[in-house]
C-alpha cells in the first residue's frame, strides 16, 4: 500500500512545480500518528487535495490572467508558441534590419546617379555652349587652330580701334601663348596689331596676364621704345621666329584677332 506521506510529498512537489514563480502560500495538513487510521489518513489527503485544487485553480487564474494556461502540455504548447513568436520576431527584426540597410545603400546610389546626372547635364550646356562659339565663328568666316578661332583683318586700324573690332564680336586682339601659335599668326605674312601692350615698366596681354610669365617671341633689339612713344605690340619681322616689335598705338596695321573655345 501506498505511504499516505509519500503521496503527500508528491502532492507538494506537485505543487512546486505547478507554482514555479509564482507567490501563493500552500497549506499542508500536518498527519499526526494519533490519527494514523486509514479513514483519517483519507481524509486528510482528501483535504489535501482540495488546497491543492484551490491552489491549482489560483495558478490557473494567475497563468490565464498572463496569457498561459497552466497544465504541462498546454505550458509547453504556451512556450514552444512563444519560442517561435520569439524566433519569429527576431527573424522580422533582421529583415527589417537588413531591408533598413538595402534603402540606404539605394539612396546612396541615388544620390550618387543624381550628381552624376547633374555633371553629365553640366558637361551637356559646356559643349553645346562650345557648339555655339562654333557655329558662330564659323559663320565669321574665322579660321579654327588649337582651341581658338582666328580673324586676319583685311583693312589697317590703329591698336585700340583694332581691339574694337575684336572686342565687338565678343573676342580680343590674339594673345600668344606659346611657340605654335607665334608660328601660325606669323603666317599673317603683314605688320599686324597682337594683344600686347605696355604697363608701367611692363609688358601685358589684353587677357591680363604678364609677358614676363610667358614666352616672348621679340625681334633682335626690340622693344627698343623708340622716340618713347612705342607702347603697343605688333608681329613684324614674319620671316623669323623672333618677330615682334614694339611701336606707337596709333600706327595704322593689320590686326589678328583670337576667341578662344
Ligand atoms: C480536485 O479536482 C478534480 C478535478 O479538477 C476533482 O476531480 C476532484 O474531486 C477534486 N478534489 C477535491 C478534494 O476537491
Ligand atoms: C615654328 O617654325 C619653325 C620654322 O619656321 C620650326 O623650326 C619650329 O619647329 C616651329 N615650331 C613649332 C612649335 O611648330
Ligand atoms: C627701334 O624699333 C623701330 C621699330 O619700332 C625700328 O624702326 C628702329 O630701327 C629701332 N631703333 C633702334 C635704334 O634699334
Ligand atoms: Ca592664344
Ligand atoms: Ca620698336
Amino acid at each position: 500500500m501506498t505511504s499516505p506521506r509519500w503521496m503527500i510529498l508528491v502532492c507538494f512537489s506537485l505543487i512546486s512545480v505547478f507554482g514555479t514563480g509564482e507567490s501563493l502560500t500552500i497549506i499542508v495538513p500536518e498527519i499526526s500518528n494519533e490519527q494514523n487510521s486509514l479513514p483519517a489518513i483519507i481524509a486528510q489527503m482528501s483535504r489535501a487535495i482540495a488546497d491543492l485544487n484551490a491552489s491549482h485553480k489560483k495558478l490557473l487564474v494567475q497563468q490565464s490572467r498572463s496569457g498561459c494556461n497552466c497544465n504541462p502540455s498546454s505550458l509547453q504548447a504556451c512556450y514552444s508558441q512563444r519560442n517561435l513568436a520569439n524566433r519569429r520576431l527576431s527573424s522580422c527584426n533582421s529583415q527589417v534590419r537588413s531591408l533598413g540597410a538595402q534603402r540606404s545603400s539605394l539612396l546612396r546610389q541615388v544620390s550618387g546617379l543624381r550628381s552624376q546626372y547633374a555633371a553629365v547635364v553640366k558637361q551637356r550646356d559646356v559643349l553645346q555652349g562650345q557648339l555655339n562659339v562654333f557655329v558662330r565663328y564659323q559663320n565669321y568666316g574665322w579660321k579654327y587652330y588649337r582651341g581658338s578661332f582666328y580673324y586676319f583683318s583685311t583693312s589697317k586700324a590703329n591698336w585700340q580701334a583694332s581691339r574694337n573690332y575684336c572686342t565687338a564680336r565678343g573676342a580680343d586682339l590674339v594673345v600668344i601663348n606659346d611657340a605654335f601659335e607665334n608660328n601660325f599668326t606669323r603666317e599673317v605674312k603683314r605688320i599686324a596689331w597682337i594683344g600686347l601692350y605696355r604697363s608701367g615698366s611692363n609688358w601685358r596681354w589684353v587677357d591680363g596676364s604678364y609677358l614676363s610669365s610667358r614666352a616672348s617671341y621679340w625681334a633682335p633689339k626690340e622693344p627698343n621704345n623708340s622716340g618713347n612713344r612705342e607702347d603697343r605690340g605688333e608681329i613684324w619681322l614674319y620671316n623669323n621666329i623672333e618677330n615682334w616689335n614694339d611701336a606707337p598705338w596709333a600706327d595704322a596695321n593689320y590686326w589678328i584677332c583670337e576667341k578662344k573655345v
